[in-house]
């Protein structure tokens, strides 16, 4: 005869599991980054975007992560995207490409987000024209990873997932 499930026993296997949400991150590019792989092969590699989203999306599986990706050649664009992200992100991986050294919106934007970031680049920009040594949002984000082409987006997501998790462990007190 079966038995009733009890309140100290679980009705179903696994009910007792306490399931964790994913971590969604959102992955935002800026302008140039939808031609990668097209040009300037010694400096940005071979891979597409399409290419380093699908290594991505693969890390990210196997990570337990959810990853969303949005890029555009618009710096207001950007802006709303990161705007958006405040309340539907839990961590951003970004790539202001140009904006990088330009962009005082998108610094505001990341701000007004709140959320944990990664900023990342393909190239090394310290190695590179002055100009692209000035990051406008290096001291809004959490680290940098520069120079390690389209792997570094992968090593992004691994890091971002880390802080998140030792956030997590911290607790919301
Ligand atoms: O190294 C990076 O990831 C950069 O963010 C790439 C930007 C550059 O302006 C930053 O200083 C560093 C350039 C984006 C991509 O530009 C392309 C140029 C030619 C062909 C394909 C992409």
């Amino acid at each position: 005869m079966p038995v009733p499930p009890s309140a100290s026993r679980p009705a179903y296997p696994g009910d007792d599991v306490k399931r964790k949400r994913l971590h969604r991150i959102l992955f935002v590019d800026g302008p140039n980054l939808n031609v990668l792989g097209e040009r300037e092969p010694a400096l940005y590699g071979r891979r597409t975007l399409a290419d380093l989203r699908k290594t991505v999306s693969e890390a990210a599986r196997r990570e337990g992560a959810s990853v969303e990706f949005f890029q555009s050649n618009h710096e207001g664009e950007i802006v709303e995207a990161l705007q958006g992200a405040r309340r539907k992100a839990d961590g951003l991986v970004i790539n202001p490409a140009a904006y990088t050294h330009t962009s005082v919106a998108i610094r505001d934007a990341l701000l007004y987000c709140g959320v944990p970031a990664v900023e990342v680049h393909l190239s090394n920009p310290a190695k590179r024209e002055g100009f692209r040594k000035v990051s406008l949002v290096e001291d809004v984000v959490v680290g940098r990873i520069c120079g390690f082409g389209g792997y570094g987006y992968v090593l992004a997501l691994l890091a971002l997932l880390d802080h998140l998790r030792q956030e997590g462990d911290r607790g919301p007190g």
